[in-house]
Order: structure tokens, then sequence, then C-alpha cells
């Protein structure tokens, strides 16, 4: 899919659009869901224009790559999420109910949830 730039998560990158931030370095900005399903709930975006993550990973740099995961990786320690566990999940697609077309993790803690997939 082409990359639409007017998606909410890229205004929100170009500040047009404010969020809660959590964390923000050179390759990734962490910020608090609007409507969040669990205590926690941040989503971490790359700082790229990837719909997707096939994409992100064949075609953006690696060091934005490993930016990217390393950043999630920090955020879910921020957040405090480590010790008690965490899911994360990449909605991907029209399957997955990907609503906004900016790829993102959802970090989702704070309580214990269920099975996966309904
Ligand atoms: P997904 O279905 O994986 O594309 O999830 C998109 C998430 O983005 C959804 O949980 C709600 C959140 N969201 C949508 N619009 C905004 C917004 O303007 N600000 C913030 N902080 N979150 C948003």
């Amino acid at each position: 899919m082409a990359y639409d730039d007017n998606n909410i998560f890229a205004k929100i990158l170009r500040g047009e659009i404010p969020c809660k931030k959590v964390y923000e370095d050179d390759y990734a900005l962490a910020f608090h869901d609007i409507n969040p399903q669990a205590p926690v709930h941040v989503l971490v975006i790359p700082k790229g224009a990837y719909v997707g993550m096939a994409d992100f990973a064949a075609n953006a740099p690696t060091a934005l790559i490993s930016g990217f995961m390393q950043a999630v990786g920090k955020v879910a320690a921020e957040v405090g999420v480590v010790e008690e566990g965490y899911r994360l999940i990449a909605n991907d697609g029209p399957n997955s109910h990907q609503e906004v077309p900016h790829l993102h993790f959802h970090i989702l803690g704070g309580k214990r949830v269920g099975p996966l997939l309904d």
C-alpha cells in the first residue's frame, strides 16, 4: 500500500496534531493511545514513511530498523511493564484491522490478558 502523508500518525510526527508523548529519539516516537485498551497502552512508531513491517524490513535503513526496535524495548521499560509482562502487537494490513496506515507497535500492559486471537 502506498504511504499516505496525511495519515494521523504522520501528522503527529510533524507536530500538526498533539500527542501525550512518552519517548522520542531520532528513530521513533512513542505516545499514549487515544483509546486505551489496557491500563498501559502506548504506541511506538518509526520516524519514516512505512505502512507495514514487510516494507519497513525491506526498505528502511538498518539504523532506523535497529533504532526503532531498541526504542520499543526502551519504551516498555520506561512505562514499567517489563517485569509483569506486556503484549506487543502490530496490526498490519486489511486482515489485521489496521486503522492507521503508518507502522506502529502497541504496547499493552498493566493487566493480565487472554488468548491473542478471537
Ligand atoms: P490500529 O488498529 O493498530 O491501526 O490502531 C490504531 C490505534 O491508534 C488505535 O488504538 C487508536 C489510536 N489512535 C487513532 N488516532 C489517534 C490519535 O489521533 N492519537 C492517538 N494518541 N492515538 C490515536
